[in-house]
């Protein structure tokens, strides 16, 4: 036994990368697993709390923390990042994009004040911190929310923006804003289009290029139909991808619809 323990700790040590197989402790939602490798390869929220009377997923709970694995040339760290004091994270699961193309991988978070609600901030690894890079306000009152959709080159330009669904039960509207790498700008906002319905564990839809054309699969207002949305010129194209249903999301991702 004692042999077995310590050829662990030699191989753990020599490699740096156990710490990040080890069993990942009071995960809230989903781990997040990075398509490209820029720095974070796996984001998730964790140490679950019921300071927040919300459930907007149906669970009483959410996450005071939000945690990267970041693989670096010493191996493999996981980097933590607290809400907050008077914050939680309310949210499904990170989502982990280089907004900028300066190649290091930008976690986007729901940050959510207990008095002004939620916020979409981005965290990004400075030095050996995760640290909040830029914010958007507070919706300004507390349990109103917002549904991230994710980041894609929506308007065709070659820079990514970053795409949330502000009050996915009221207000609807899709909120689009690009990261310079200092500030969250609002650069398109597109009415009528939601995301969420309250009580849904997960969150629909998401970015999708087919055909070279990049655009957000959302639903319409009414979550009766599968919308597709880009920006052309400016201003909001979009197309109805056919009826809501089983399946229906998933398939307009793989570029079925
Ligand atoms: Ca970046
Ligand atoms: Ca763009």
């Amino acid at each position: 036994m004692w042999y077995a323990v310590a050829a662990g700790l030699l191989a753990c040590l020599a490699t740096g990368a156990a710490a990040c197989n080890a069993p990942r402790a009071a995960v809230v939602g989903e781990v997040a697993v990075a398509g490209g490798s820029a720095l974070v390869t796996r984001a998730w929220y964790a140490d679950p709390t019921t300071d927040y009377d919300h459930a907007i997923f149906g669970r009483a709970t959410t996450a005071q923390v939000l945690r990267a694995e970041v693989a670096g040339a010493d191996g493999c760290l996981i980097l933590t990042a607290a809400a907050g004091d008077g914050h939680v994270f309310e949210d499904t699961a990170p989502r982990i994009v280089d907004l900028d193309g300066d190649g290091r991988a930008e976690v986007i978070a729901v940050r959510t004040s207990l008095t002004q609600g939620a916020q979409l901030a981005l965290y990004g690894v400075r030095g050996d911190a995760l640290a909040v890079l830029a914010t958007t306000p507070y919706i300004g009152q507390a349990r109103r929310w917002l549904a991230p959709v994710g980041g894609g080159d929506i308007d065709g330009d070659g820079r990514i923006e970053v795409a949330y669904i502000d009050r996915p039960h009221l207000d609807r509207v899709m909120r689009v804003w690009r990261f310079d790498g200092a500030a969250l700008t609002e650069v398109y906002r597109i009415p009528g289009l939601t995301n969420h319905r309250i009580g849904d564990p997960v969150i629909s839809g998401g970015f999708r290029t087919c055909g070279g054309v990049t655009e957000t699969v959302t639903a319409d207002a009414g979550w009766t139909r599968v919308m597709a949305t880009r920006i052309v010129g400016g201003r909001a194209v979009m197309r109805d991808l056919g009826p809501m249903g089983q399946g229906a999301f998933a398939a307009a991702l793989r570029c079925g619809g």
